[in-house]
C-alpha cells in the first residue's frame, strides 16, 4: 500500500515520477503529490484524489527539475485530504518526506516534539518522522544520512521512505524496513520504486534494498548502509519484467485482460514443473527439502485474502493426494496467537504481492520457533521469497487489477503442483495415477479457454442481477473455496454485500435471507457432492430465491431448477476450483461495470497489503 517513486539524474523528473505514480496506482489512490527541486528551490504539489487529480492541478506549476519524488496514498493515519498527502516536510521547511508504511510510535514522538517547539500541518506519521529527523540532525549536528540513520533507530513500525535536501539538492535518501523498494540503476541517474514497474522502461538494472538498510543516492554514486553503519556492497540484478505486461492490450480494465490471461498464466506456472508421461512433478524451489517432506506432521497454511482461499483449495488437495495434515490460517490471527509450531511443521505463506504485512509477520514467527518455511508469491525479489527458507513462484506476470485474479489461480495451481509433489515424496499416489492427474492438468489451460467463451452469456446473466443487495455463493468440497472467492470479487469491486459458505452450512442462517430477491450462486458441477448440491438447489428454489449455477457441460439436472446455468468443461474435482473461479470472475466484473464502479481500483482498497 502507497506507492513511491524517485528520481536523480540528468532528465526532467517530473515526467517519470508521475508516469511512475500512475504506475503504482494499484497501491493506493486516495491522494497523490510530488516534490521537485529545481534552481529556484523545491516545490511540492499534493492533492486528494488519484495521480489525474495532481496531474491537472500542477499543469500550469513550474514541473523543471532533475531531481523529484512522488507519493500515491493508501491513507492510514489522518483522512485523505491535500494536507495529508505526501510528501511531507521538516519543521524548518527544508527537509521533505515520502513514506510508505506506519510509524506506530508516532504518537509519542509527535508529543515529545510538540514541546519542542514543532508545528505539524497534517495528521500523519509520516510528518513525524521528518521532524524527529530534522530535530536529530540540530541537536548532534550530524549530516543528514547519520541523522536519518539515528532516527530509523527511534521509530518503530515500517517503513520505505525518500528524503530530499532542499541544501543538497544534488542527493536523495532512502531507507525501507517491511516495505518494500527497489532502486533502479541508469547511466548517471538512478531511479526509486515501490516495485519495478516504474523503472522498467529506463533500466533492467536493479538493487532491492534489504530491510534496515539506507542508501545514499547521487547522480554518479550510491552507498547503502545498514542501520548500524556497516557499508553493504549491493547486489545489482536484472529484471525479467516487459513493459507490454504493464499495458491494457486492448482490454477495457487490466482486471479483464487478466481474467482472459489465465490459460497463458497457468501454462506458464506449469512450464517445466510437470513431466505427464513418466508421472512425475518437479519444483525447484523447494527441491532441498524434498528428504525432509517425507517426514512432516502437519502443514500450516499462512495467508490472507484471496491466497487465504487459495489455501483452502490447497488444504483440500494437500491432505487429499499426500495424506498431510493441513491447518489454513489467516496471518493477521496467527500472528497474534501463541500458536503450536515445532520443528517437524511446514508453514507456507501466499501472498501475490510478497510483501504482505501480516503474514510476513507469521513467517517470521514461524521461523523462530523452528518451523520451515515455504513461500508461493508472484512477484519475484519481493521481500517474503527473501524471507523463507524456499519457495515457488507463480510466473502470472504483474497483476495490475486491484482485485487477484490470475494470481489466484496461479496460487492454486502451485498448490496443485505442491500436493501431487508431496505425494510423490511420500508415496501416497501411484505413479499411474500422477500420470492420469498430470495429462489432464496439462489441459486445464484449454478448459479455462472455454470457460471464457461464456462470458457474453454471464454478461447476460449480469444484467439480471446487478442491481441486488445481497448475494450468495453457496459450494461444497473444493467448490467451497470457490464460492468464497465469488463472493470476495463481487463485493470487493460491485460493492453488492456478498457471502460464501459451505452450500450445507445455508440453513444454519443463511437462509433466513433468501427470498425473491436474493441470488444465489450454486457451484453445481457434476462431482462427489453433485447430489447434496442439488438438494440445497432445491432448498433455496423452495424459498423463491433466484439461483444461479455453474455446471458441468452437458447437465441437465441442474438446469431443469436453476434460473441461469453457466456451463464449465468436465474435469477431475481436484482441478474444479481453476475452472470454476473463471465465470466468476466475469460475472462480478461485468455486474461491477454495469454499476459503473472503477473495476481496477476499488474503493478503500489496495493491492498490496503492507500494513497490518
Ligand atoms: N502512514 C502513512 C503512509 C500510509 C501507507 O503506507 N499506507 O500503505 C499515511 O497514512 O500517510
Amino acid at each position: 500500500m502507497c506507492g513511491i517513486v524517485g528520481y536523480i539524474g540528468y532528465r526532467e523528473a517530473w515526467p517519470i515520477v508521475l508516469k511512475g505514480l500512475k504506475r503504482l496506482e494499484y497501491r493506493g489512490y486516495d491522494s497523490a503529490g510530488i516534490a521537485l527541486m529545481n534552481n529556484s528551490g523545491q516545490h511540492i504539489y499534493k492533492k486528494a484524489g488519484k495521480v489525474a487529480v495532481l496531474e491537472e492541478f500542477a499543469e500550469t506549476q513550474d514541473k523543471s527539475g532533475t531531481i523529484g519524488m512522488g507519493h500515491t496514498r493508501w491513507a492510514t493515519h489522518g483522512v485523505p485530504s491535500d494536507r495529508n498527502s505526501h510528501p511531507h516536510t521538516s519543521n524548518n521547511e527544508k527537509l521533505s518526506i515520502i513514506h510508505n508504511g506506519i510509524i506506530e510510535n508516532y504518537a509519542t514522538l509527535k508529543e515529545e516534539l510538540t514541546n519542542r517547539g514543532h508545528d505539524f500541518k497534517s495528521d500523519t506519521d509520516t510528518e513525524v518522522l521528518i521532524h524527529l529527523i530534522e530535530e536529530i540532525q540540530k541537536i548532534e549536528q550530524i549530516d543528514l544520512l547519520e541523522a536519518v540513520r539515528l532516527a530509523l533507530h527511534e521509530v518503530n513500525g515500517a517503513y520505505a521512505i525518500v528524503i530530499m535536501d532542499k541544501e543538497h539538492p544534488d542527493r536523495l535518501i532512502a531507507a525501507r524496513k517491511g516495505s518494500p523498494m527497489v532502486i533502479g540503476v541508469g547511466k548517471g541517474e538512478y531511479f526509486i520504486a515501490s516495485d519495478a514497474t516504474p523503472i522498467i522502461e529506463y533500466t533492467k538494472n536493479v538493487i532491492y534494498l534489504k530491510d534496515g538498510e539506507i542508501a545514499l543516492i547521487t547522480r554518479e554514486d550510491l552507498l547503502i548502509k545498514q542501520l548500524d553503519n556497516v557499508v553493504q556492497t549491493p547486489l545489482i540484478q536484472e529484471l525479467e519484467l516487459k513493459l507490454e505486461m504493464l499495458e491494457k492490450g486492448g482490454f477495457d480494465h487490466f482486471m479483464l485482460k487478466e481474467i482472459y490471461e489465465q490459460p497463458r498464466s497457468i501454462k506458464d506456472c506449469m512450464r517445466g514443473r510437470i513431466y505427464p508421461e513418466e508421472g512425475k512433478v518437479q519444483l525447484g524451489g523447494i527441491k532441498e527439502f524434498a528428504e525432509k517432506l517425507k517426514n512432516i506432521d502437519r502443514i500450516i497454511i499462512v495467508a490472507c485474502g484471496t491466497s487465504w482461499h487459495a489455501g483452502l483449495v490447497g488444504e483440500y488437495l494437500i491432505e487429499e493426494y499426500a495424506r498431510i495434515p493441513v491447518e489454513v490460517e489467516y496471518a493477521s490471527e496467527f500472528r497474534y496467537r501463541n500458536p503450536i509450531i515445532t520443528e517437524k511443521d511446514v508453514v507456507i505463506a501466499i501472498s501475490q504481492s510478497g510483501e504482505t504485512a501480516d503474514t510476513m509477520a507469521a513467517i517470521e514467527m514461524a521461523k523462530e520457533r523452528g518451523a520451515t518455511i515455504f513461500g508461493i508469491c508472484n512477484v519475484a525479489g519481493a521481500s517474503i521469497p527473501r524471507l523463507t527458507h524456499a519457495g515457488v513462484y507463480t510466473h502470472a506476470g504483474p497483476e495490475i487489477g486491484v482485485a487477484s485474479t490470475k494470481a489466484f489461480t496461479a496460487q492454486v495451481t502451485v498448490l496443485t503442483l505442491m500436493a501431487f509433489y508431496m505425494a510423490q515424496q511420500k508415496g501416497t499416489i501411484t505413479t499411474s495415477k500422477l500420470i492420469e492427474l498430470l495429462t489432464e492438468l496439462d489441459h486445464i489451460p484449454e478448459k479455462i479457454q472455454i470457460a471464457l467463451e461464456s462470458n457474453d452469456l454471464i454478461k447476460e446473466v449480469a444484467e439480471k442481477i446487478k442491481d441486488s443487495t445481497n448475494c450468495l455463493f453457496l459450494g461444497r468440497g473444493s467448490g467451497f473455496p470457490v464460492a468464497l472467492e465469488g463472493a470476495l470479487k463481487l463485493k470487493e469491486i460491485s460493492y453488492i454485500h456478498a457471502e460464501g459458505y459451505p452450500a450445507a452450512e445455508m440453513k444454519h442462517g443463511p437462509i433466513a435471507l433468501i427470498d425473491e430477491e436474493m441470488p444465489v450462486v450454486f457451484i453445481a458441477t457434476q462431482n462427489s457432492s453433485y447430489e447434496k448440491v442439488i438438494s440445497n438447489i432445491q432448498e433455496v428454489k423452495a424459498r423463491k430465491g433466484k439461483v444461479i449455477a455453474i455446471v458441468t457441460q452437458g447437465d441437465t439436472e441442474v438446469k431443469k431448477m436453476a434460473d441461469y446455468c453457466i456451463e464449465i468443461p468436465d474435469a477431475n474435482e481436484a482441478f474444479l476450483p481453476l475452472i470454476a473461479t473463471i465465470p466468476l470472475q466475469l460475472l462480478s466484473y461485468h455486474i461491477a461495470v454495469m454499476r459503473g464502479c472503477n473495476v481496477d481500483q476499488p474503493r478503500n482498497l489496495a493491492k498490496s497489503v503492507t500494513v497490518e
